[in-house]
């Protein structure tokens, strides 16, 4: 029996269960459980013989499996508008280093906030492994409180779970702790602030995890991961309110509100997979792609059994929660994909204003505009096309809605980006605008269409 094996476990009171079993014994457990392979399973195997998780590997306590590599052992995945985390190997255990630290954050060009992120980024970098790998974290505190990091939906010792008071002491200020376990499963998974949690994380300290299969049945042709959050930054304010509980005004992806989200480039026929993590405080996003349809394929516990796959347009994701979804870009053109709550697709200054829609301003413009002569009332004929109106902004601020697309403004902020899905990708560099052939455009009905077709208006 190995030094250190769960059998070797202390009754409450006295001898280890192993010294009080005679040679005998012991001799016939490992006969039967040899021969029938069901008795003396560790919980892990009960459930990777249920197909719920990976087996462990066998001898995980005496050797480290070869480290996996990208591109030889995994197709790397990529994080829009963000990096994944650089690692090295010291004696075949793979070591990250995060910082936990105050940032300086944009969230589009034009509003920029003073948040706490991993590695002088929020979302913070992406950790990616390989099934198998053992991982060793360090996590140095530089900010002004303690911290600790959970690392959510990894199978690992209670010890390194990251809950502070129950797993591990806090973190002090400019200490640096040690995480270290053996990743068992694959998966999409999380990491984020467990101190102070409502604050931590209101101001930033997640990421994402991406544990890539050992031995991967297919590889997508790429592999996306978004993580959503939600902030409430008061106009003019220098950093988030980590106190709000329901009125928040950017909502992200990756740190990111549109337009500065990242468009996702897809060379038409690709299998794609896209991993969609929730940290927001308190909102679930039903993410909702245009022109294309999926599969749910994975969640933080891991796999879907291919029969129990269902195909959507639109998937929530609640908070605390990895959505995967798996599809083929075979659509071409420029597709939106988006939060579909409508306050989660708008920014800041869209949510607090009075409703004017309906209302007849004649005479207080007239008024109002012997005071200021470029006055004008807005809002009342509805708020479409007012981030195209370039108005002057409070510093602290950003345009409510949208940037400039191929057919005019897109209105649309906050939790919204772009899938841009070609038949031929530009190397390096965005894809320009979709071309839509000839006669597939909305467009003005002419008055011979609307009269063949027995339109009257
Ligand atoms: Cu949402």
């Amino acid at each position: 029996m190995r030094k250190g094996d769960d059998s070797m476990h202390s009754t409450p009171g006295g001898a280890p269960v192993a010294a009080r079993l005679s040679r005998r014994e012991m001799m016939c457990q490992s006969a039967a459980a040899l021969a029938g392979g069901a008795m003396a399973l560790s919980p892990a195997s009960v459930l990777a013989q249920q197909g719920l998780i990976e087996a462990p590997p066998a001898d995980s306590a005496d050797r480290t499996p070869m480290p996996g590599q990208p591109d030889r052992d995994y197709t790397p995945v990529i994080t829009p508008n963000g990096v994944t985390l650089p690692f090295h190997i010291v004696d075949g255990v793979k070591v990250f280093h995060l910082v936990a630290e105050p940032i300086t954050h944009e969230f589009a060009p034009g509003l920029v906030s003073t948040c706490w992120g991993y590695n002088g980024r929020t979302p913070g970098p992406t950790i990616e492994a390989v099934e198998g790998d053992r991982l060793r974290i360090y996590v140095t505190n530089k900010l002004p409180e303690p911290t600790s990091v959970h690392w959510h939906g990894v199978l690992l010792p209670s010890g390194m779970d990251g809950v502070a008071g129950l797993n591990q002491a806090p973190i002090p200020v400019n200490a640096t702790f040690k995480y270290e376990f053996t990743l068992r499963q694959h998966g999409t998974l999380m990491y984020h602030a467990h101190y102070d949690e409502m604050v931590q994380q209101a101001l930033g300290l997640m990421g994402m995890i991406v544990v890539h299969p050992r031995h991967p049945a297919r590889r997508p042709d790429r592999d996306f991961v978004l993580l959503s959050s939600e902030w409430r930054v008061p106009i003019g304010a220098s950093r988030p309110d980590p106190n709000e509980m329901t009125d928040f005004n950017l909502l992200t992806f990756n740190g990111k509100v549109f337009p500065a989200t990242e468009p996702l480039q897809l060379q038409l026929g690709e299998r794609v997979r896209i991993r969609f993590g929730n940290l927001s405080a308190m909102s679930h996003h039903p993410i909702h792609v245009h022109g294309l349809r999926w599969r749910v394929v994975a969640t933080d516990g891991g796999d879907i059994a291919e029969a129990s796959q269902w195909p959507e347009a639109t998937t929530l994701v609640p908070v605390g929660t990895t959505r995967t979804v798996e599809f083929v870009a075979d659509n071409p053109g420029d597709w939106a994909m988006h939060c579909h709550m409508t306050h989660h697709v708008m920014n800041q200054m869209g949510h607090s204003g009075t409703n004017l829609v309906g209302a007849d301003p004649s005479a207080i413009d007239a008024l109002a505009s012997k005071l200021l002569p470029d006055y004008m009332t807005m809002g009342d004929t509805g708020m479409g096309g007012m981030g195209e109106m370039g108005m002057p902004l409070p510093v602290g601020a950003i345009s409510m809605l949208g940037g400039a697309g191929p057919h005019g403004y897109i209105d649309m902020g906050g939790m919204f980006t772009i899938l841009k899905i070609r038949e031929h990708l530009p190397v390096g560099g965005d894809a320009a605008w979709y071309k839509n052939p000839p006669g597939t455009v909305a467009a003005e009905a002419t008055a011979d269409e609307l009269h063949r077709d027995g339109i009257a208006l």
